[in-house]
C-alpha cells in the first residue's frame, strides 16, 4: 500500500472530524475530568477518537492503535504493520475555554519506523503533514523548508508545564537568554509553531500521543526532539521532551544541566 493511499484516507478522516467538532463545539459539549480540575475529557475526544479508531479497523485491518482516550497497546514498535498514534484533541483545555489553539492529530508508523504525521489546527484549518515517506513536510498544499536555524537569543521559547518549571530551576536562565517565552497550551500547536520557524525551542513533559507526530514532522525537517536530559525519546513512554532547533539545542542542554 503507498503512503499516497493512507494519506488520502486520513485526511478525509481529519476533515471529517473537523466539521464534527464545528457542528458540536457551541451546542453540544459535556465536559468532564479525568486525573484532576486541570486535566479535561468531552464528548469531543471521545467522539473523534472512535470516528478515527473505527475508520482505521475498516480501512487498514493490519493495525495496531494507541489513543489518548481509549485503546492502550503494548509492544508497539515491534509490530509489523501499520502502528497509529491518536490524539484526538490536543489542547482540551483550549479546545473548552478559548475555542482555539487545539489540534487533532494522528502519527503512524510502519514496521516500527516513522512513516507519515498530522498536526491539524482545526480553527485555523491549517494541516501540517509528512514524514519520511515522502521526505517532506507540507502546510496545506506547500512545500515547507527547514526552519531557519535560529540561536537561543534571537528565538522565542515556549515552556510548558509547572512540573517543568518547579523541577529545572535554570530553566529561568533558558528564558531570560532568548528573545522571550511563550505558553500555548497545546502541543500539537507548538510544534507547528517550531516547525514553521516561528520559535526556536520548546519544553514540556509530554506523553507519546502528545509528542510523536511532532517528532516525525520535526525531524524530517532537521529539528532536534530529545529528553531534557539530551536522551534519545523512548516513544511508548512520557519524558520532559526538548524540541529545538539544532543551535538553540546545544544552548539550553549546557543552561539547564549546569
Ligand atoms: P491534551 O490536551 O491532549 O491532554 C497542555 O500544556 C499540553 O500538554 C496539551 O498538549 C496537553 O494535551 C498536554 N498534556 C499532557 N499531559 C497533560 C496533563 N496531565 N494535563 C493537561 N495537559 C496535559
Ligand atoms: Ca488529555
Ligand atoms: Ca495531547
Ligand atoms: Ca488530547
Amino acid at each position: 500500500m503507498s503512503w499516497q493511499a493512507i494519506d488520502n484516507e486520513v485526511k478525509s478522516w481529519l476533515k471529517q472530524a473537523r466539521k464534527l467538532i464545528l457542528t458540536k463545539m457551541d451546542s453540544d459539549l459535556q465536559v468532564s475530568t479525568k486525573s484532576g480540575p486541570n486535566d479535561l475529557v468531552t464528548n469531543l475526544d471521545k467522539q473523534v477518537e472512535q470516528f478515527y479508531i473505527s475508520q482505521i479497523k475498516q480501512k487498514f485491518k493490519h493495525s495496531r492503535i494507541l489513543g489518548e482516550e481509549s485503546c492502550k497497546e503494548e509492544g508497539l514498535l515491534s509490530f509489523d504493520g501499520l502502528f497509529w498514534v491518536i490524539d484526538p484533541i490536543d489542547g482540551t483545555m483550549n479546545f473548552v475555554k478559548e475555542k482555539e489553539n487545539f489540534a487533532s492529530m494522528i502519527a503512524i508508523y510502519k514496521q516500527g519506523k516513522p512513516y507519515i504525521a498530522y498536526i491539524y489546527d482545526v480553527m485555523k484549518d491549517r494541516l501540517v503533514w509528512g514524514g519520511p515517506a515522502l521526505g517532506a513536510v507540507y502546510c496545506n498544499q506547500t512545500q515547507l523548508p527547514a526552519p531557519k536555524q535560529h540561536a537561543l537569543k534571537d528565538g522565542l521559547v515556549a515552556i510548558s508545564c509547572p512540573m517543568v518549571l518547579a523541577n529545572y530551576r535554570n530553566v529561568v536562565e533558558v528564558i531570560k537568554a532568548s528573545s522571550g517565552c511563550r505558553m500555548v497550551g497545546s502541543a500539537g500547536i507548538e510544534f507547528i509553531n517550531l516547525i514553521l520557524g516561528k520559535h526556536c525551542a520548546y519544553l514540556s513533559y509530554l506523553r507519546p500521543w502528545d509528542f510523536l507526530p511532532g517528532k516525525i514532522l520535526g525531524e524530517t525537517l532537521g529539528l532536534s526532539v530529545k529528553t531534557i536530559d539530551d536522551e534519545k525519546v523512548d516513544v511508548v513512554s512520557s519524558s520532559v521532551v526538548l524540541v529545538a532547533t539544532k543551535s538553540a539545542h546545544t544552548e539550553i542542554i549546557e543552561l539547564v544541566n549546569r
